[in-house]
């Protein structure tokens, strides 16, 4: 369980105060990116037209998944007269949430801002989110959400829709309008320990959010949707979102997590059964070899999500020895809840009158088999071993001036 935040650190300061400080304390702009060489010139540009003014000292880190798209001549060229420096990953598959946390462990100063490189994020808002930092927060959010932020008006209704539900999904586990935003300013100091975090796929501020329980402050911003280069969100990171949120829930509120999230699953199975079940029958299957053939779909289906979901950071096994261990298990609990029913409504008078109630009773029991059955030994927890075999990201350098 996370941990009461710490009270307020720092009186707030004045305006003056603010900017003196900015032109002491210089700051590291992390941008992850890939294939985003027709965006790179003009993110530079926008960043130096603000922060020249200021008179902060500065520096562009851009950490690239090797995108092989001439950015790496682009920054050159840019290099002449910019503060700006390009990092390639290599030999990793490519992840925005690992890029960023290597960009933090390289960049030169402790004072962070993290920022798309398609110019959704408005350079122009970099001073809010550190005015913010400077008055004792350890972690600002430019923010779509907050009074103030905006969206672009292009979005579709859908787009709305799926950025609201990602948004309403993550508000349990931080206090913050906009905890999908990829905008924030930071200060590495305050930043949980590299190895204490596992990030995956898009969602870098929220990872440090909830394991870093650091103060939060969102800032609005209006979000412009890019008009350069292509998006490189789809279908698998939206899975991968899913994943990361259910590691999140099952940190901060334990192992209620993992039976809500099973529930889900074997909700979402149900309803994969009774069309399966509907369809065959609609194609002119007889109704109990439909009955008998919606169960492998279903079952392939709950054992799929919580290999991904509910378990994801258990040991994974080889997929075909695991599946036919999550159908012995369904099985079992399916005999569970048959024979439970059977016994209940045969053998105890309240329930011989109220079968509903011996119904759902036996479902409930069957249920709780098939989760204890799939925690303790479909999906085994790793072994010391395997545990420290995991990936990490490292430590971060707390060399850097500022
Ligand atoms: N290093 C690295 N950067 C990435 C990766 N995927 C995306 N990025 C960068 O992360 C930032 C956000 O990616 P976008 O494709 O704009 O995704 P998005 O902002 O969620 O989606 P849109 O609103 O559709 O643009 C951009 O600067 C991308 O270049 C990756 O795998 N590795
Ligand atoms: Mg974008």
């Amino acid at each position: 369980m996370r941990k009461v935040p710490r009270p307020d650190a720092s009186p707030a300061l004045d305006r003056d105060d603010c900017e003196r400080s900015h032109r002491y304390q210089a700051l590291s702009i992390i941008v992850p990116t890939f294939r985003e060489a027709a965006n790179i010139p003009a993110l530079a540009e926008g960043l130096h037209a603000v922060l020249a003014e200021s008179g902060i000292e500065w520096e562009l880190l851009l950490v690239d998944d090797n995108s092989n798209d001439g950015s790496q001549g682009i920054v050159a060229e840019l290099a002449r007269r910019l503060p700006v420096r390009l990092v390639v990953r290599r030999g990793q598959p490519r992840d925005l949430s690992l890029a960023v946390l290597e960009g933090i462990r390289l960049a030169r100063f402790d004072r962070l801002v993290v920022m798309d490189a398609d110019l959704s994020h408005p350079p122009e808002r970099i001073i809010a989110l550190l005015d913010a930092l400077d008055n004792g927060y350890d972690l600002v959010i430019g923010s779509r959400y907050a009074p103030g932020g905006r969206v672009d008006r292009r979005w579709s209704p859908w787009r709305v829709l799926n950025s609201r539900v990602a948004t309403i999904l993550a508000w349990p586990l931080v206090r913050c309008a906009d905890p999908m935003s990829g905008f924030f300013a930071t200060d590495r100091r305050v930043l949980p320990d590299p190895q204490t975090l596992h990030p995956l796929g898009y969602k870098i501020a929220l990872e440090l959010m909830v394991r870093g329980q650091l103060r939060v402050k969102d800032v609005p911003i209006e979000f412009r949707d890019r008009t350069l280069g292509a998006s490189k969100m789809n279908w698998r990171q939206q899975l991968n979102f899913i994943r990361h949120l259910s590691r999140l829930y099952l940190y901060q509120f334990g192992g209620v997590t993992c039976v809500l999230c099973f529930g889900l699953v074997g909700g979402s199975g149900f309803m994969i059964d009774v069309a399966c079940y509907l369809s065959l029958q609609w194609m002119g299957v007889e109704h109990r070899v439909a009955r008998f053939l919606s169960f492998w779909p279903a079952v392939s289906w709950n054992w799929w999500l919580n290999r991904g979901i509910t378990f994801s950071k258990r040991r994974q096994q080889p997929h075909a020895r695991q599946w036919l261990k999550f159908v012995a298990s369904s099985l079992l609990g399916l005999g569970v809840n048959v024979g439970g029913y059977t016994v209940l409504t045969s053998l105890v008078d309240v329930f011989a009158r109220q079968r509903l109630l011996a119904f759902v009773c036996s479902v409930g029991l069957g249920g709780l088999v098939n989760f204890l059955v799939a925690n303790l030994y479909v999906y085994r927890r790793h072994t010391a071993s395997t545990q420290s075999a995991e990936r990490s990201p490292g430590s971060y350098s707390t060399s850097g001036s500022s």
